[in-house]
C-alpha cells in the first residue's frame, strides 16, 4: 500500500500491480529549482481509486510549503530597535522603491527588545503587505538581529539596509555589480574617499578608530565593515554559520571573515544622510566594541577559527 514514485515510464506490462490507479502530480520540488514547469508520474497502488486518491493528496499534502514558493530575489533584512518613529514611513516608502524596481523581493524586519511600538508596527506592516515580514527577540542586540534576518532570507541576493538609511540608489548600484558577477558582496562604505558622511564629526572620527583597529588586529582590507552591504547568499552561508560575535561588531566579523574565506568583496562609496540620531549613545557601545574586539582577535588570530 506504500505510494511509490517512479520518473517517466510507466511500470512494465508483464508485471502490472494487482490493483494499481496511475496519475501525475506536479513536481513542486522539481518546480523550485527550474522555473519550466516539470510532471512526475506518480504510481500509486490502492485496492481503489478512492484510495489511491487519498495516497495522492497525503503526497501533496506533505510537499513542503516553501518548495511550492519559490524565493523573492530579493531579500532586504531591516535590523530595528526603538523605531517606532520612523518604522511605517521608512518601510512604506522602500517598499514603493522595491515594487518599482520590478524585482520580486521581500523585506525582513528584525526587531528585537524594542521598548515602544516598533514591534506592533513591524507586524501591522506584515498584514498590509504580503512582501514584508516582522520576525522578532527579546534582547535588544543589533548583531543577532541581523544574522537572524540574513538566515531567514529566502532571496538569491541579501540587502542588509539601516531604517534611518534605507538607500534604494545602494540597492541599484550593488545589484549592478552582482548581477554583472564582477563582486559576490559589495559593501557601502561612509570612508570611502568619494563617499559623502553627514554624520557628526565624532561619529565619523569613531569609524576611523574602528576600522583602523580592525585593519591592524584582524587584517581587514577596506574603509569599512558597519552598514549597507548586499551578497549572494549562497556566496556567505558558510561565513555567517562561522561568525561568533553579535551586537555591533557581528557587522564587521562577516565583512573581514568574508574575506579570509576568499569570498570577493568590493566597496562602494556611499552618502550617509540619517533621518535621524542614533538609538544607542556612541559611549554606550564602546565597552561592548572593545569586548566583541577582544573576543574576535582571540578566536580569528589566536585560536585560528
Ligand atoms: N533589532 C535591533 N536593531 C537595532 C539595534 N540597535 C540598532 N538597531 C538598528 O540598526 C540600524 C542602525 O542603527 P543606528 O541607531 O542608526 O546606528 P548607526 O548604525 O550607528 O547609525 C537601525 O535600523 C536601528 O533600528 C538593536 O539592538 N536591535
Ligand atoms: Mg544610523
Amino acid at each position: 500500500m506504500s505510494p511509490r514514485k517512479s520518473t517517466k515510464s510507466p511500470p512494465p506490462a508483464t508485471e502490472p500491480p494487482a490493483t494499481a490507479v496511475a496519475a501525475t502530480a506536479p513536481a513542486e520540488a522539481h518546480a523550485a529549482a527550474d522555473p519550466a514547469p516539470v510532471e512526475t508520474r506518480v504510481v500509486v497502488q490502492a485496492e481503489t481509486p478512492a484510495q489511491a486518491q487519498a495516497i495522492l493528496q497525503s503526497i501533496r499534502d506533505a510537499q513542503p510549503a516553501a518548495a511550492a514558493e519559490p524565493g523573492p530575489e530579493l531579500s532586504v533584512v531591516i535590523p530595528c530597535y526603538n523605531e517606532e518613529a520612523i518604522l511605517w514611513a521608512s518601510v512604506t516608502e522602500l517598499h514603493a522603491g522595491l515594487l518599482a524596481m520590478g524585482r520580486p523581493f521581500e523585506i525582513i524586519v528584525s526587531e528585537n527588545g524594542s521598548k515602544d511600538d516598533t514591534r506592533a508596527i513591524a507586524d501591522k506592516l506584515s498584514r498590509a503587505f504580503p512582501e514584508v515580514r516582522a520576525i522578532t527577540s527579546d534582547e535588544p542586540n543589533y548583531g543577532k538581529a541581523l544574522r537572524r534576518g540574513i538566515e531567514a532570507a529566502r532571496g538569491t541576493y541579501v540587502l542588509c539596509e539601516e531604517i534611518d538609511l534605507c538607500d534604494l540608489a545602494f540597492h541599484r548600484r550593488a545589484l549592478e555589480i552582482l548581477d554583472a558577477g564582477r563582486a559576490d558582496m559589495v559593501v557601502g562604505s561612509k570612508a570611502h574617499p568619494e563617499a559623502k558622511d553627514e554624520r557628526p564629526m565624532t561619529r565619523r572620527a569613531a569609524t576611523m578608530v574602528i576600522n583602523g583597529m580592525l585593519r591592524v588586529l584582524l587584517g581587514f582590507r577596506g574603509t569599512d565593515t558597519h552598514g549597507l552591504k548586499a551578497f549572494r547568499r549562497d556566496a556567505l552561508q558558510f561565513t555567517v554559520s562561522k561568525c561568533v560575535v553579535d551586537r555591533d561588531l557581528f557587522a564587521s566579523e562577516l565583512v573581514i571573515r568574508a574575506q579570509r574565506h576568499d569570498v570577493r568583496v568590493t566597496e562602494i562609496p556611499i552618502i550617509i544622510h540619517e533621518k535621524r540620531p542614533p538609538s544607542i549613545h556612541l559611549f554606550k557601545r564602546v565597552p561592548n566594541v572593545l569586548k566583541n574586539l577582544a573576543r574576535l582577535v582571540y578566536v580569528i588570530r589566536i585560536a585560528n577559527r
